[in-house]
């Protein structure tokens, strides 16, 4: 229990919130209500601490981490706050009293979904282990209005719905008016002589007041609370505006609109630049506003600005946040008067930056005129960036047009921002061994030539704390009893469950488990989309982003193969498994929703056929999310990680499974391959083509997946069954799309991008051996023991540390709370 925490206090606090807020009693509250008065109690445990640990950062002067990312895929709090100030016997305890259920009160929460998929949540667990070891960091980032869509399904297609996750407000978030910061848009550049120099002035612009919004991020068990500082836009009050502007009421309703429309909402695509100028708003709206505020805190304190750079770090979370480069340029420059090379060598020495793709149409280019019309300013220091390193460029590889070409800032019309992120900061990671080896080798080759030792891999992590211990309490409290608690803030301990995957009756245990697991899964599809599962079938589990190169189109393929065996076959020898898929398309990815439909359509014959006699379900969970993410890998037995090799950077969704017992069937991909390393290759399912093979591929043009369609004969009948209404009778049209994507032929596009026909036979055959394996549960539950205890590695507390010790130089810190009179 924490130190703050006193059970007939918490209590009482309880009850005063549901008397102050509602004006009811406990017995009139409804669950929402009382989740809204026990997280203002555990928010008032927290604040204590947080104002504590706010304390020690300033005596002890600490170097700070700005994790600077445009998404924070955090998750409901309130359990995972309960778990950390180690409280949650006593909470449930208060509930049970007071007659309510913890676990329902904990569903009253609305997922605070700020993030798109992996890189959003990357980001969440970064701040838990942070905040874990005792490390002085803050996550910056947007308060948007509507985070993440709800997901609906209706007749098999995807519906958009807005996220209003702050409808009845949000208990843990803290509103800091007296940090507001002022953001400048668009106008001109003044060039102003003062004392015979130069100086640059930004006139005629508009303007926002960005207004921080904290959220605590409680460490476990440690009395450490970090913030996340996430900002809002507010109008700038008129009367502030510039005294030749004030009565401009035109200038008024812009700026007032501006404020409205910047953090409204989250751009859902994953993987994928769009170019608009509103998200460029964005960027430029919480990076000025967090570095002006780093800026001043800093200053607060100290009086060389010269040595920011030894107190502060910026981690840019992919190219997002690369404005920070100019932005903090610009006030070197602008505000404090510093030279050139002074900014320079200071920029350079705060920033560093993460990559978390490969995938070309990730890469932010903004188009010149757009960049120069809205961050004036910015963007003259970007072309002289840009001005300087050509010159560098042109004295290390003199002639070369090939190397300006490919490494230039501002080419072509465009600002690069990989580029800039890349020349602005001293750090280039990776998130994966693979990941980071194809950068060098490839996407990024002539960078690594140049700065060699500006790159690194940081292989990704997750936190067992959410993953573990909160979405998987059962498997949790066996853990714990075989080998102590150790392993909820030191996961690699968890390798001395090992021994246990020899003992029968260990085995049968957690076998049970991973039944009651499945149950529970069951219960949630039930009561949410109203479909059967089947606890004793296989569960068999793809959840992630929609999108092309991570194949879910592979997996549907298989199912409609596998049917066909069946049809041809009805008495064919095979395990009953639940296909079960959870994904979320971009609002404007074509193909991705038809993909989508197309799940849902074969779910759809397939699941009414009694013919079959129940040996296949398709099931699509609605509305995948961070919340039903826990109860998903708790339950699943096998972990669909089948990305194109060299297309997924490094995958997490993997290590979380692999946390839970899931077994992995996978392409040598991302971090699959660093967890096939530690729990060894008998104990995953590995198939398809290898990295370099694709790359080989890729550079001579693509392959021809004719030659597969005519020469084998199941895969030619599952295409023709795309076209022919086999699964829309109505429309046999309706996937022409998908059957052309792999096939043709009339687009411009290479048929077959991502390998699906290629790889299909090596998956279907994996796929057998999976079949094969589960018939053998003693070997499966070794097997997946073997997984929980091999899984280690990729705990976010070790990516954490070794960010710490290449990149980000911090001190770890201990917070003591004083004693209450
Ligand atoms: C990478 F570039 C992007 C992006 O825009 N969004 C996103 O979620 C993911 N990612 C990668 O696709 C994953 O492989 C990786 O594990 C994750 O970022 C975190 O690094």
């Amino acid at each position: 229990m924490s130190m703050g925490f006193d059970k007939e206090t918490f209590k009482k606090s309880v009850l005063f919130n549901m008397k102050n807020v509602f004006r009811k009693t406990v017995d009139e509250a409804t669950p929402e209500q009382m989740y809204q008065a026990v997280a203002y109690a555990v928010k008032d445990v927290i604040i204590d601490e947080w104002i504590a640990t706010h304390k020690e950062y300033e005596k002890q002067d600490v170097k700070t981490l700005y994790y600077l990312s445009m998404e924070f895929l955090m998750g409901r709090a309130l359990g995972n706050n309960i778990i950390s100030i180690m409280a949650q016997p006593e909470v449930k305890e208060i509930l049970e009293e007071l007659g309510f259920d913890l676990n329902v009160i904990e569903d009253q929460e609305p997922d605070p979904a700020l993030g798109n998929g992996g890189l959003g949540r990357l980001a969440a667990c970064f701040l838990d282990s942070l905040a874990t070891l005792g490390y002085p960091a803050y996550g910056c980032g947007i308060r948007y209005r509507y985070g993440m869509f709800k997901q609906k399904i209706e007749g098999g297609y995807q519906l958009e719905v807005p996220d209003d996750w702050l409808k009845n407000g949000y208990p843990f978030e803290l509103r800091r008016a007296e940090y507001a910061t002022e953001v400048k848009f668009g106008g001109y550049v003044n060039t102003v002589w003062e004392n015979g120099k130069e100086r640059f002035v930004q006139e005629g612009y508009q303007s926002v007041l960005a207004v921080p919004y904290d959220m605590p991020i409680v460490g476990y068990g440690n009395n450490v609370v970090n913030t996340l500082r996430i900002w809002d836009a507010q109008a700038i009050n008129t009367f502030s505006l510039d005294s030749f502007d004030r009565g401009d009421y035109q200038k008024a309703v812009e700026q007032e609109n501006l404020a409205k429309t910047i953090v409204e909402v989250l751009y859902p695509n994953d993987n994928h630049y769009a170019g608009k100028e509103l998200r460029l708003k964005q960027q430029y709206f919480f990076i000025s506003a967090s570095v002006q505020r780093a800026v001043m805190k800093y200053m607060e304190k100290h009086d060389d600005i010269h040595k920011f750079y030894e107190k502060t770090v910026f981690q840019l979370n992919d190219t997002h946040p690369t404005v920070a480069v100019p932005e903090l340029m610009r006030i070197l420059l602008d505000d404090y008067g510093l030279s050139w090379d002074e900014a320079w060598e200071i920029t350079t020495k705060t920033c560093a930056y993460t990559n978390h793709t490969i995938m070309s149409e990730a890469l932010e280019k903004w188009p010149i005129e757009l960049f120069s019309r809205l961050l004036p300013r910015i963007y003259q220091i970007v072309e002289e960036i840009n001005r300087r390193f050509q010159q560098k460029i042109t004295e290390m590889y003199p002639g070369n047009q090939d190397k300006l070409r490919k490494m230039s800032i501002v080419y072509d019309g465009q600002v690069r921002m990989a580029n800039l992120a890349i020349l602005g900061g001293f750090s280039v990671n990776g998130v994966a061994r693979l990941h980071t080896e194809i950068l060098k080798n490839q996407e990024l080759k002539d960078f690594y030539q140049m700065m060699p030792e500006k790159f690194n891999n940081k292989t990704n992590g997750i936190t067992q704390r959410r993953f573990l211990l909160h979405g998987n309490p059962l498997l949790a409290q066996w853990v714990t009893k075989k080998i102590g608690s150790d392993w909820i803030t030191n996961l690699p301990h968890i390798h001395r469950l090992a021994i246990y995957a020899e003992d029968p009756r260990c085995r049968q245990e957690f076998m049970d488990i991973k039944y009651q697991n499945k149950v529970r899964l069951a219960d949630y599809v039930k009561e949410h989309n109203g479909i059967e599962l089947d606890p004793r079938s296989m569960f068999d589990v793809q959840v992630k982003r929609l999108h092309e190169y991570k194949r879910q189109l592979m997996n549907i393929l298989h199912v409609m193969y596998l049917y066909n065996q069946l049809k041809d076959n009805p008495n064919l020898d095979m395990v009953p498994r639940t296909f079960l898929f959870g994904a979320k398309a971009a609002a404007g990815y074509k193909r991705a929703k038809l993909t989508i439909k197309l799940i849902n359509a074969v779910a759809d014959v397939i699941n009414n056929d009694r013919s079959i006699g129940g040996k296949i379900k398709v099931v699509f969970i609605e509305d995948y999310k961070v919340s039903n993410a826990e109860i998903i890998f708790a339950a699943a037995d096998v972990s669909e990680q089948i990305s194109t090799a060299s297309k997924e950077a490094s995958g997490t969704g993997n290590m979380k499974f692999m946390l839970n017992g899931a077994l992995t069937l996978g392409t040598m991909d991302g971090a699959n391959v660093e967890i096939v390393e530690e729990v060894g290759a008998e104990n995953a399912f590995i198939f398809g083509m290898s990295s370099d093979e694709v790359i080989r591929y890729e550079n001579e043009g693509g392959y021809n997946p004719m030659e597969i369609f005519n020469n084998n004969f199941e895969i030619r009948r599952v295409l023709m069954q795309l076209i022919n209404g086999y699964y829309s009778p109505q429309d046999p049209e309706l996937f022409r799309d998908i059957y052309n994507s792999l096939l043709n032929t009339k687009s411009s596009d290479r048929a077959d991008t991502y390998f699906i026909l290629r790889d299909l036979p090596s998956y279907a055959e994996a796929q057998r051996r999976v079949d094969q394996a589960y018939r053998d549960e003693a070997w499966w539950a070794k097997a997946a023991i073997l997984n929980v205890a091999s899984s280690g590695k990729f705990t976010s507390d070790r990516t954490i540390e070794e960010y710490v010790k290449d990149i980000w130089h911090l001190e770890k810190v201990k917070v003591e709370l004083e004693e209450e009179a």
